[in-house]
Parts: C-alpha cells; sequence; structure tokens
C-alpha cells in the first residue's frame, strides 16, 4: 500500500497549547506521533513510504478561502515583526489570537490580531514558524493519496501532519488549518460521487461545513456527542445538510464510554447510507482517538474493535483515500493504525 509521508510536519511543534480552562499543556498533536506510525509501518511487509507530489495551491484554493490561506502563510513573519522579545525568542513562543470573532457580526478586519480572531475557532491551532509548509506538505499527502487511489483503483494512506478535519472553509481550529480529506474529497467530485466517512473521536465540523450544501460528496461523522465533547457547538444528529445538500451529511453522536459494540452498530448505519449513496470512491478520515484510553477521548475502542472497523470499512470494496486525523495515546498509535490499514492492502 502505498503511504504518503512528508518530513515536513516536524517544523509545526508548537511549544505548547491551552487546554480547557485556560491550562497552558504541552502540544498533544505532536512530532512522536507520526514517528509511531513510521516504526509500526516499518515493521510491515505492505507498506510503501512514498514523497507527496506538490499540487500547488489550486486545488486548496477550490475549498478554501484565499484570504484565509493568506492568514496562515504570513501569521508567523508578522507575529515576529511585531514585537522584538518574539523576535529574540520565537521558539518559546506561538500564535494564537485572544479575542474571537462570533460570526454574522463581524468582519476580518486587517490587524493581525483581528484577522487571528476571525480565522481561528480555539486555542489548539498555534501557528508557529513551520506551520504553514507543513499543512500545505499535509495537504499534498492528502492529494497525492487521491490521486493514487483513483489511478490505481486501490486504497492508500496519507500520514498527514497537522490533521484537517476541524478546519472549515476559513478558519483553522482543533490541531487543524488545510482540510486535508476535504482539499482530497474535492479533487475526486470531478471524477465522480464520493463518500467522506470521518471516524476520528471528534466531530469533523470543518468538513461538514465545506460540503454542507453539497449533494456530491456525502459527508458522515462518528464521534462523542457535542452536548458533552469538542468541537461543542456543532455535530447534533438533526444536522442533515441544507439546500442541495440536504440528505448528504450526517452525524452519529455518540455517549460517553462507548465501546466496540456501540460503535460497530453505529458504523453499520452508516455504510449501509453509504452503500445507499453508491459513490465511486471514499475518503476516510482515520483518527484513532476513539481508543481506549485516548487521552482526549471518552470511548473504549478496543485494537481488536480497529480490526473490525477496518474490515467493515474495506467491505464497502471503494477505492479508498485513508486520511490520518487524530489520536493521541501515542504508545498505541503505531499498532491501531497499522491493524485498521492491513485490511485495505
Ligand atoms: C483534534 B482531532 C479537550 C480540548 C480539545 C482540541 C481537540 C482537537 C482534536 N477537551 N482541544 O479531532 O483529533
Ligand atoms: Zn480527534
Amino acid at each position: 500500500m502505498k503511504i504518503f509521508y512528508s518530513e515536513e510536519h516536524r517544523n509545526h511543534y508548537p511549544p505548547y497549547e491551552v487546554f480547557d480552562g485556560g491550562k497552558r499543556v504541552e502540544y498533544f498533536e505532536n512530532p512522536d506521533r507520526m514517528d509511531r506510525i513510521l516504526s509500526a509501518l516499518g515493521k510491515t511487509d505492505w507498506a510503501e513510504l512514498t514523497e507527496p507530489e506538490d499540487f500547488g495551491l489550486d486545488p486548496i484554493l477550490a475549498v478554501h478561502d484565499k484570504e484565509y490561506i493568506n492568514f496562515l502563510a504570513s501569521c508567523w513573519t508578522e507575529w515576529l515583526a511585531s514585537d522584538p522579545e518574539i523576535a529574540a525568542t520565537p521558539e518559546r513562543h506561538a500564535f494564537l489570537p485572544a479575542t474571537f470573532a462570533l460570526r454574522r457580526k463581524t468582519r476580518p478586519t486587517s490587524s493581525l490580531h483581528g484577522r487571528g480572531g476571525y480565522y481561528m475557532m480555539d486555542l489548539s491551532a498555534c501557528i508557529v514558524a513551520g506551520t504553514y509548509k507543513a499543512a500545505l506538505a499535509s495537504a499534498n499527502c492528502a492529494l497525492s493519496a487521491a490521486s493514487s487511489s483513483f489511478t490505481l483503483q486501490n486504497s492508500s494512506f496519507a500520514l498527514c501532519r497537522p490533521p484537517g478535519h476541524h478546519a472549515g472553509k476559513d478558519y483553522a481550529g482543533g490541531y487543524c488549518f488545510i482540510n486535508n480529506a476535504s482539499v482530497a474529497a474535492n479533487r475526486l467530485s470531478s471524477k465522480g460521487k464520493v463518500a467522506l466517512l470521518d471516524i476520528d473521536y471528534h466531530g469533523g465540523n470543518g468538513t461538514q461545513d465545506i460540503f454542507y450544501e453539497r449533494s456530491d460528496v456525502f459527508t458522515i461523522s462518528i464521534h462523542g456527542d457535542p452536548d458533552y465533547e469538542y468541537p461543542h457547538y456543532t455535530g447534533f444528529a438533526d444536522e442533515t445538510g441544507a439546500g442541495a445538500g440536504l440528505g448528504f451529511h450526517r452525524n452519529f453522536p455518540l455517549p460517553k464510554d462507548t465501546g466496540d459494540e456501540g460503535y460497530l452498530a453505529a458504523l453499520d448505519d452508516a455504510l449501509e447510507m453509504i452503500r445507499k449513496f453508491a459513490p465511486n470512491h471514499l475518503v476516510l478520515s482515520t483518527g484513532m482517538d476513539t481508543f481506549d484510553g485516548d487521552p482526549l477521548g471518552k470511548f473504549h475502542v478496543t485494537r481488536e474493535g480497529f480490526a473490525e472497523i477496518g474490515k467493515r470499512i474495506a467491505g464497502l470494496k471503494l477505492p479508498t483515500a485513508i486520511i490520518m486525523e487524530g489520536g493521541y495515546a501515542n504508545e498505541a498509535l503505531g499498532t491501531n493504525v497499522t491493524t485498521l490499514l492491513e485490511n485495505f492492502k
């Protein structure tokens, strides 16, 4: 199986994040996650590591707002230029806004902090020197996986970091900057019907927003109920699309302590909907944070659970671009990923 991976992610490693209640903690979405996955892939006889192709900005701008991408591109250098203290010790800092724009009543103003609060939805998508290039390389991994799985009509894996499913058309959030899976799905949509299934523990709000009014890309997310879980304000069962997209988005919010059995029951319902939609291609937003013991999750999916989840999704028999999203139980991350991927080789 082709695995698209770039070393570029290493330069995106913010020195901290601001967690619930304002607590400063180490950045959960760290480069070690990739090392664990690479090491597990290296022990298999089927993983074929490949550099991503560079697709340029066009496929990204087909999904994201240009001014938002410009903000990502220049944020760090503007931030350094604005304060000599930051410029003297850049490794100790990350850019975060302190005021957030409530949409509908607001506009992106020209100051850096004005744009920060407009283009960022929370305090977890810290921008540092290497963020923009890492995000571009991550999107190129997803595009390469899409292109390869289309050409070869098989499945491929994009080892993306930073992840993407919380990023909307014009905002970053939840460790995400460019919505890798959406960029890939949008590109594939020119070739046929696409289903995008999101099995990350957190609701895929960015993906939901991007395709909400479209019927050519059917989006489904299975996740912790926003009633108790991040991203808190979206991902409810009654959000099913709008306009031409009505009926082409589905959410499966699940309770705390969901285990293999409860998860697989929801997955079966989701897979049935995908079968009815009869897509030509599948994009799988793959987070392993449903795992029992994940520090950011409240589910109890086991390794055996991931084997069964992979088996049932692969049972769709669709060429699948598998896109890495979250998963923070680093010690188990590599094995969990290879356990799921094995079903698609
Ligand atoms: C990214 B992905 C925990 C605070 C949440 C952001 C989580 C982003 C998850 N209560 N901080 O979907 O794995
Ligand atoms: Zn997640």
